[in-house]
């Protein structure tokens, strides 16, 4: 597995994407996540640009990282395996 993909699943294995103090280091990996993959970006577009200037910013990233988060952890551990990445993208781009 690339590095990448790695420190991808990394973020979305961090327990608590809303403390206070994990959003300002928080929010631009997970802007990153979606500027990596172009079928997370035009879901997250379609769903979480809350102004619609067709801009993922870090709240709306961190939402849609949230929510991705909640789609793709299948069996409900906390954590993203590659798997349950793969899927939850293959779901997302059958669906959306
Ligand atoms: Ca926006
Ligand atoms: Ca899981």
């Amino acid at each position: 597995m690339s590095r990448v993909l790695t420190l991808v699943f990394a973020l979305f294995s961090t327990p608590t994407l809303a403390q206070t103090s994990a959003s300002l280091s928080v929010a631009p990996a997970a802007q990153a996540v979606f500027e990596r993959d172009w079928v997370l970006m035009n879901w997250a577009l379609k769903f979480y640009d809350s102004d619609h200037d067709i801009l993922l910013e870090p709240a709306e990233a961190q939402v849609a990282a949230a929510e991705f988060r909640r789609i793709a952890d299948a069996d409900g551990d906390g954590r993203i395996t590659p798997q349950e990445y793969r899927a939850a993208r293959t779901f997302i781009l059958a669906r959306y």
